[in-house]
């Protein structure tokens, strides 16, 4: 199939267009590279040193035989867009193209706002430009397990059947997201059911858990093809941010006490789990709904994994209960269902000691890259985020 990547210079995005590439299929990647923008606005890094696009489009090519093209355009463009999807005629479309982090859509109103415009904006021309040049495409794309936030009941996938004063309905699953961020996942949601119902289109949302891991099996074809993988209180997510934190000797930084509970998943399993939705499209009309995780732990859970990893490894792993920057539940019943991709033939990479060893390993290797000024959060979600000075930079940019 032609697939168009939105966001593939991104994490989920570089690691999944290699695995579509390497599968066969004829991947373009269009992105605006603005996530390398904010990393520099932000003054943070990536662990690793990734390389530009046209250099890791290069190094693919060597490795693999296959070509992957790129468009430098913002999908906020609509006429970029357009002009992209006219060119590839995309049969799917992926779109991971959108300021992906909590954190930084709570630093102020200004990124609160950049957030909403950039992810909505984006989510809207997609459907627009589907309608008007790719009916029959199929929309891949990426939502968050977050926009259900944390219910006393278990969570489905995308819908629930209720019964209410003597009637039935099979409605969307209820929401309660819990940052400027996952609240714009929500209005994807709801745009993409509205387009899938008025213009019978074809799309698949993938709420998505938390993503960990650095390496797949097509990134480590190369040097060059090195994915990003950040540990900074804003981009790093929880398990990174913890491994990197063990390989520098820093307390894991749990927020609070640490009940928190998430979904999981491995960036080998992303690649996968978007595969088997490019592969089977969802039917015309139908907003298909896939829970993509293969596992749940509580934040604490997690730091102690990393303390026995860390410990063997002959590290002295300590735990750390920091104030929680954000407002969320730090106790809570969590129970959720990932059918669909398992009946779709999902096989997951669990999370073992060797894969924590390995990300511990990853990070001890460029340890000398890492920049402890980065590791405690500065962004709370009440009160003033200590980021007044990146506040005058991005006015500035
Ligand atoms: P990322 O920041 O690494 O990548 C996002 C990419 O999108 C970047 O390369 C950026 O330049 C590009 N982009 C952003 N706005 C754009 C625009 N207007 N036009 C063109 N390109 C644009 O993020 P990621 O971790 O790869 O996440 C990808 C998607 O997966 C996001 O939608 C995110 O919400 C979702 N997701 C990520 C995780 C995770 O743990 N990383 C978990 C669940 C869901
Ligand atoms: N946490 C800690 N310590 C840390 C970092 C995080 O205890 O050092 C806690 C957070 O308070 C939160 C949980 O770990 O309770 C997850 O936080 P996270 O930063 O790992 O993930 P989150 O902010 O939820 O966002 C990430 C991605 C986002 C994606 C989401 C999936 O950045 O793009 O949508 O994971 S989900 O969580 O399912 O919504």
């Amino acid at each position: 199939m032609r697939v168009l990547i939105i966001g593939g210079d991104g994490y989920c995005g570089w690691a999944s267009a290699l695995h579509l590439s390497s599968r066969g299929h004829d991947v373009t990647i269009l992105d605006n590279l603005v996530r390398r923008r904010w990393d520099r606005e932000l003054g943070v890094s990536t662990l690793t040193p990734i390389r530009t696009m046209p250099v890791r489009l290069r190094a693919w090519k060597r490795a693999s035989g296959r070509e992957i093209a790129f468009i430098r355009a913002d999908a906020t463009d609509y006429a970029a867009l357009c002009d992209a999807i006219v060119t590839v005629r995309p049969d799917a479309i992926v779109n991971f193209g959108q300021q992906r982090s909590a954190p930084y859509s709570m630093i102020d109103r200004d990124h609160a706002a950049r957030t909403l415009v950039n992810n909505s904006l984006c989510n809207l021309n997609v459907l627009w430009a589907m309608r008007e040049h790719a009916p029959e495409a199929h929309l891949v794309k990426l939502g968050t397990m977050g926009e259900y936030g944390t219910p006393n009941i278990e969570i489905e996938e995308g819908f629930i059947t209720i019964e209410h004063k003597g009637r039935r309905d099979t409605l969307p699953f209820p929401k309660q997201p819990g940052s400027f961020y996952h609240l714009t996942k929500v209005a994807d949601s709801d745009q993409i059911y509205f387009a899938c119902r008025v213009w019978g289109l074809h799309a698949t949302d993938l709420n998505q858990g938390v993503v960990y891991g650095l390496d797949t099996e097509e990134t480590q074809l190369a040097p060059e093809l090195v994915n990003r993988f950040d540990y900074d209180g804003v981009f790093g997510t929880a398990l990174n941010r913890f491994c990197v934190q063990a390989a520098l000797g820093h307390p894991l930084t749990v927020y609070g006490r640490g009940g928190q509970t998430r979904a999981f998943l491995n960036i080998t399993d992303t690649a996968r789990c978007v595969e088997l939705a490019v592969d089977t499209p969802a039917p015309a009309g139908v907003f298909r709904v896939f829970n993509q995780y293969t596992e749940t732990f509580s934040v604490l859970n997690l730091a102690h994994m990393v303390e026995r990893v860390g410990n063997a490894m002959g590290l002295r792993v300590q735990i750390d209960h920091v104030e929680n920057p954000r407002v969320e539940r730090e106790a809570h019943f969590y129970s959720t269902l990932n059918t669909n991709l398992l009946s779709l033939g999902l096989e997951p990479v669990l999370l073992s000691d060797e894969v924590i060893a390995s990300m511990i390993e990853s990070a001890r290797k460029h340890r000398a890259r890492i920049d402890g000024a980065q590791i405690l959060p500065k962004v709370r979600w009440k009160g003033e985020s200590a980021v007044a000075e990146t506040r005058e930079e991005a006015r500035a940019v």
